[in-house]
C-alpha cells in the first residue's frame, strides 16, 4: 500500500487555507425558493400568499402557516382549504394532520403541516369547491423548499 499518497492529499488540501464549512444539503439545492412571509404561489385562477410562518427557515417537524388567498382580481377568495405534502426525492408524501381554519376574509391558518425529514419538499395547497362534485380543485399552487436536517 502506497503511504504517500493520503499525505499528499492531506498537503494539497492544507495549501487551500482555512477548510470551509462543508456546505449544507440546503444551500446546495437549487430547486424551489427559500420559504419567507410575503412568498406567494400562483395556480390558474387563484394566489396563495404566506403572511405568517411560524418556524422560517421549515423545520423537520411541524410547520405553521398562515395562507391569504386572493383571485386574479385581488380580491380575499374562500372556498375549502386542503394542503397536501410530497418529498419527490423520496416519492412519498407526508402525514395529514394539519388543522386549518378560516379566519375570513380569504385567511387560513394552518397548523401542524408535518414535514418529518430533511429534504426537498412540495407542499401543496388546494381550493376545493365542497359543492362542486369534480374530483379537480378550483384551484391549487405548490410550494416547493428544501428544509435542513
Ligand atoms: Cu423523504
Amino acid at each position: 500500500m502506497n503511504r504517500l499518497l493520503p499525505m499528499a492529499a492531506v498537503l494539497l488540501v492544507a495549501c487551500n487555507g482555512p477548510v470551509e464549512p462543508a456546505e449544507s444539503a440546503c444551500e446546495l439545492e437549487t430547486r424551489g425558493e427559500e420559504l419567507r412571509v410575503g412568498l406567494s404561489a400562483s395556480g390558474d385562477k387563484l394566489t396563495f400568499e404566506l403572511t405568517d410562518v411560524a418556524d422560517l427557515p421549515a423545520i423537520v417537524g411541524m410547520n405553521d402557516w398562515t395562507i391569504q388567498v386572493t383571485d386574479n382580481s385581488g380580491s380575499p377568495f374562500e372556498l375549502d382549504l386542503f394542503v397536501g405534502t410530497w418529498m419527490p426525492d423520496h416519492s412519498h408524501s407526508g402525514f395529514i394532520e394539519e388543522v386549518i381554519t378560516p379566519q375570513g376574509e380569504g385567511v387560513y391558518t394552518v397548523e401542524g403541516i408535518h414535514l418529518f425529514m430533511a429534504g426537498f419538499w412540495e407542499v401543496t395547497v388546494s381550493m376545493v369547491d365542497p359543492l362542486s362534485d369534480a374530483m379537480e380543485p378550483y384551484d391549487e399552487a405548490t410550494f416547493a423548499f428544501c428544509v435542513e436536517g
